[in-house]
């Protein structure tokens, strides 16, 4: 194939992007054409998404970049997995729920009455994250009876610049309401929970195409163009492992951004009681390849005490922070990262020193000690969990990718090699995005096996390495 160019929209829980790629049969290359704050909003007594703004931000990106590329021959979506909005009449009928928002726990406390836990994961092969998709739908009580149809989020993007309501599949396996074995809505389950089966839209796989641009969508975007959305890997972590530059059949990735999702990509789900108790899931990936990992809180526990420290006295840099917590001698507590009262937004500082003071460690005094703290716990927690995943699927492992923003973040990466003890190759940051472009140029016709996709993305951005220091 010659050059052409595709539009990625990657939505992260802390930010947003619109890239647009160069793909040629040799490289490929990526510029950020917007880029934009996200996070929870608080509206009464919940948390939901600004999804008013985030519309805006990818309408204003893809204008933008189809000024510049009239060319663009594709539009991709992912995002953060979960959430969704509840569509009627062609309307988007409220601003969705954020999957941090307390709601949920009624909701799993409902779904267990009628599932068993163990029956659940049987059933689908989720880890138990209080916020899954199904959790969510059974906290919405009344509120499911005007809706049409379930969107998830980058479905919902989808269906308002091409009309079409589909569900992508990736993203629909972190639902818990889909069949792991057959890769369909799970008919059972939906029923024995009592959802209406028509909220469900059809599902489409990576690659298929969705449709093209209405006219109302052209009109927004000023192009006369027929540009095609395709479905990519929709779920943010689906894409981001395609782009894993992994080589040797050895390796485990962690894609390091809000969360920490640790794990090994799979041809066939671990199901069994060992993996249950683990907490390890089976989410859809690329392919039909099993994304078999388990979440960590990653740069959350960081960047929302970031935000404390702002709102209380000015502006936090974040590259002269790490610098000093790298150079912290003493010896730092290591805390439990995936502590559920460190899940909600708000003062994580004060949340994080009542962790360690209850474990009878003491508090860093410093932000550098205590950012140091952060990232030894995360690192810990990840080395734990690529020895975990490697345990459950009976696999060696000798080599860590990390992936996404935490690529950036030196300490962390030196931290995780040294806690696994073995190599770390970080990088790219853009994982995420590179996914989504190449499910997108694949799709367009760019030869490629995932092997050949993750060869390119290694010429094209060659990780770096990190040896352990022992
Ligand atoms: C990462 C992510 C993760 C999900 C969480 C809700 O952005 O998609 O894979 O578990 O957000």
């Amino acid at each position: 194939v010659d050059k052409f160019h595709v539009a990625a929209v990657d939505l992260g829980a802390t930010s947003g992007r619109v890239m647009v790629a160069t793909i040629g049969p040799e490289r490929l290359d990526m510029t950020e054409v917007a880029r934009f704050p996200n996070g929870p909003v608080r509206a009464g007594d919940a948390l939901h998404w600004d999804i008013e703004a985030l519309r805006g931000h990818v309408m204003a990106g893809l204008r933008a970049a189809l000024a510049e590329h009239p060319d663009i021959a594709s539009i991709g979506i992912d995002s953060w997995a979960v959430d969704y909005g509840l569509v009627a009449g062609g309307e988007l009928l409220r601003a969705p729920f954020h999957y941090r928002d307390e709601r949920c726990a009624g909701g799993v406390e409902a779904v267990h009455a009628t599932v068993a836990p163990a029956e659940l994961y049987a059933a689908t092969g989720l880890q138990h994250l209080p916020f899954n998709t199904v959790f969510q739908l059974a906290a919405e009580g009344e509120s499911l009876a005007d809706a049409e149809q379930l969107l998830l989020i980058p479905d919902l993007f989808a269906w308002w610049l091409t009309g079409r309501a589909v569900a992508e599949r990736t993203n629909a396996s972190t639902t818990a309401l889909l069949d792991p074995r057959t890769g369909q809505w799970h008919e059972g389950l939906i029923e024995q929970l009592g959802f209406p089966r028509s909220l469900f839209p059809p599902l489409v796989a990576p690659g298929d195409e969705i449709g093209t641009l209405t006219s109302d969508a052209r009109g927004e975007l000023a192009t006369t163009a027929t540009v095609r959305v395709t479905a990519v890997g929709s779920h943010d972590t689906a894409s981001a492992v395609l782009a894993v530059p992994m080589t040797r059949p050895d390796a485990a990735y962690v894609s390091c951004g809000t969360w920490g999702l640790v794990g090994l990509e799979l041809d066939e789900p671990v199901m069994t009681e060992a993996a249950r108790e683990a907490n390890f899931t089976n989410e859809g990936g690329v392919d039909g390849t099993v994304r078999f990992l388990h979440n960590v809180t990653g740069l959350w526990l960081l960047s929302e005490s970031i935000r404390s420290w702002e709102a209380e006295g000015g502006p936090v840099d974040l590259s002269t922070l790490l610098a000093h917590a790298a150079r912290v001698s003493e010896p730092v507590p290591v805390f439990d990262a995936n502590d559920p009262r460190l899940a909600a937004p708000g003062d994580m500082p004060r949340r994080i020193a009542g962790v360690i003071a209850e474990s009878g460690d003491d508090v860093p005094v410093t932000r550098a000690a205590f950012a140091r703290s952060i990232l030894e716990s995360l690192a810990a927690a990840f080395a734990e969990a690529v020895h975990t995943a490697a345990r459950l699927a009976g696999r060696d492992v000798g080599v860590i990718h990390v992936v996404g923003g935490g690529a950036l973040n030196a300490l962390l990466c030196q931290l995780t090699a040294d806690r696994a003890g073995m190599p770390v190759l970080a990088g790219p940051v853009e994982a995420t995005a590179l996914g989504n472009v190449l499910v997108q140029a694949r799709s367009l016709g760019l030869a490629g096996s995932r092997a050949e996709l993750r060869e390119l993305v290694a010429r094209s951005h060659p990780p770096q390495r990190y040896e352990p220091r022992r």
